[in-house]
């Protein structure tokens, strides 16, 4: 067993007996109430889920394991030469509770590499889609072909104990980890690049190497590429993609498949797929005001529109935070660092001036704040990837670093199947009636 499998083991036979001590003497105290709203409107602010990895603060925004982003900035260690944290340890930190040395770190990268082949069928899968597919399509499309390769799926069909369910958990987040960034730019070269693929470099870290794949060998994307997939991780366990994973994980359908299911929430546009709706939003601006750089009475007045029609400003809002999303302010501190003079930014940053007050003058948006979504896409057009499709497909990448991590946790806790109870609107009818 691996120095980290053995150490992830220890500290979850550790947290089992205290939530088992927790729930023995603790069991039955109340946490929450629930609205008859909150049963209508999405359940925001019911508190009914139990995620390790990480925890939001409405106003501070995510913290991992207790720090938050600009501390994940200053503390997880960096590759050589480069400022942004290495994701691996940011996996490490969600998993562990502590962060990691630069060994841990470094095993990290290279178990991942190691691990990290991916077979013909999952490609032939792939091929097998018209090349018109959306990328988080053949995405899942790849994701569901890999899971003939579930440990856990292949160790319970023989009969296991439900004892060593979170080891081949274990296994299986590993390994999809260490394949999916192969599994994306294979994609990605499909589609954009007529089907050249670059073979992956085991030298070099998670990060630098699935952009190296992409086709980007620039340093600065290397080092967005970092940022990128850490700042994504994991937004505690509400949210679309990891209450999903964390779900269907619930039946013990495995990583492969819980996964999926999730990446099937992010690919939707008030989620995961909102960072491809900014740029595509954009440019429709653009567009229509006949190219180049808008003044922000221009802004105002499109953002203005779109909300005449009907639709959501992209990249603005959000279920829980209620301030400017340190994910948004990490991506912008690195654009003012690398590429300040970039327009594309510089009309991200005019979105920002002009977006949150219009939002606020109207007073239905809880948040008029920007996400994370609202500033990802000009960093990626900077460094030529202008393929906005294929944004989402970043995102989730990144999204299996938190989400596999709490799968272990789910299994190494061995947390019971989620049933929640539903009523009718009948039932609430008679319910208000006192019936
Ligand atoms: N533009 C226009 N209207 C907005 C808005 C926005 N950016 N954000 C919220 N509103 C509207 C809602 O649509 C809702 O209208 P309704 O009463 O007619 O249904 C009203 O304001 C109240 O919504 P609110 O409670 O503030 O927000 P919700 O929790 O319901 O929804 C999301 C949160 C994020 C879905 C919402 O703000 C939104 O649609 N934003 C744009 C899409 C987006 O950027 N999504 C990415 C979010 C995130 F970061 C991620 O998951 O990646």
């Amino acid at each position: 067993m691996s120095y980290i499998k053995e150490k992830f083991k220890v500290k979850a036979d550790e947290l089992s007996t205290e939530v088992k001590d927790l729930l023995k003497n603790h069991g039955s105290k109340v946490i929450g109430d629930v609205t008859i709203a909150q049963a209508y409107q999405g359940m925001r602010g019911i508190t009914g889920l139990v995620t390790e990895t990480s925890l939001l603060d409405a106003n501070e925004g995510i913290r991992f394991r207790g720090y938050s982003i600009p501390e994940l900035r200053d503390n997880l260690p960096k590759a050589v030469g480069g400022a942004e944290p290495l994701p691996e340890g940011l996996f490490y930190l969600m998993l562990m509770g502590e962060l990691p040395t630069e060994a841990d770190v470094q095993h990290l990268s290279s178990v991942w590499a190691r691990r990290s082949h991916v077979p013909n069928h999952v490609f032939d899968a792939i091929e097998a889609l018209p090349i018109t597919t959306h990328p988080m399509t053949m995405f899942n499309v790849g994701i569901m072909a890999l899971q003939t390769e579930s440990l856990f799926a292949k160790a319970y069909a023989e009969g296991i104990n439900k004892k060593d369910y979170w080891s081949y958990m274990y296994e299986d987040s590993m390994n999809l980890i260490a394949r999916l960034p192969r599994v994306a730019a294979y994609i990605y070269r499909r589609k954009y690049k007529n089907g050249q693929h670059i073979q992956p470099d085991g030298l070099l870290d998670w990060g630098s190497n699935f952009a190296h794949m992409l086709g980007y060998d620039d340093e600065g994307f290397k080092e967005l590429m970092r940022l990128y997939m850490t700042i994504h991780a994991d937004h505690e366990g509400g949210n679309v993609s990891a209450h999903t994973t964390h779900l269907v994980g619930s039946a013990l359908s495995d990583a492969y498949q819980s996964f999926a299911a999730g990446m099937n929430g992010l690919a939707g546009p008030l989620h995961g797929l909102a960072n491809q709706e900014v740029i595509r939003w954009i440019l429709a601006m653009q567009e229509e005001l006949g190219g180049g750089t808008p003044t922000k009475e221009q802004i105002e007045k499109y953002v203005r529109k779109t909300l005449a029609d009907g639709k959501v400003v992209p990249g603005y809002g959000h279920a829980v935070l209620r301030k400017t999303d340190p994910r948004f302010t990490a991506q912008m501190e690195f654009a003012k660092k690398h590429l300040p003079e970039d327009e594309l930014v510089k009309i991200v940053w005019m979105v920002y001036d002009v977006v949150p007050g219009v939002l606020t003058e109207l007073g239905k948006a809880k948040n008029p704040w920007p996400n994370v979504d609202a500033h990802s896409g000009a960093l990626l057009v900077h460094y030529g990837m202008v393929e906005y499709e294929f944004y989402t497909v970043l995102f989730g990448v990144s999204r299996a670093l938190g989400v596999l991590a709490s799968l272990c946790w789910d299994r190494a806790l061995g947390l019971s199947i989620e049933r929640p109870k539903s009523v009718t609107t009948e039932w609430m009818k008679n319910f208000v009636e006192g019936k």
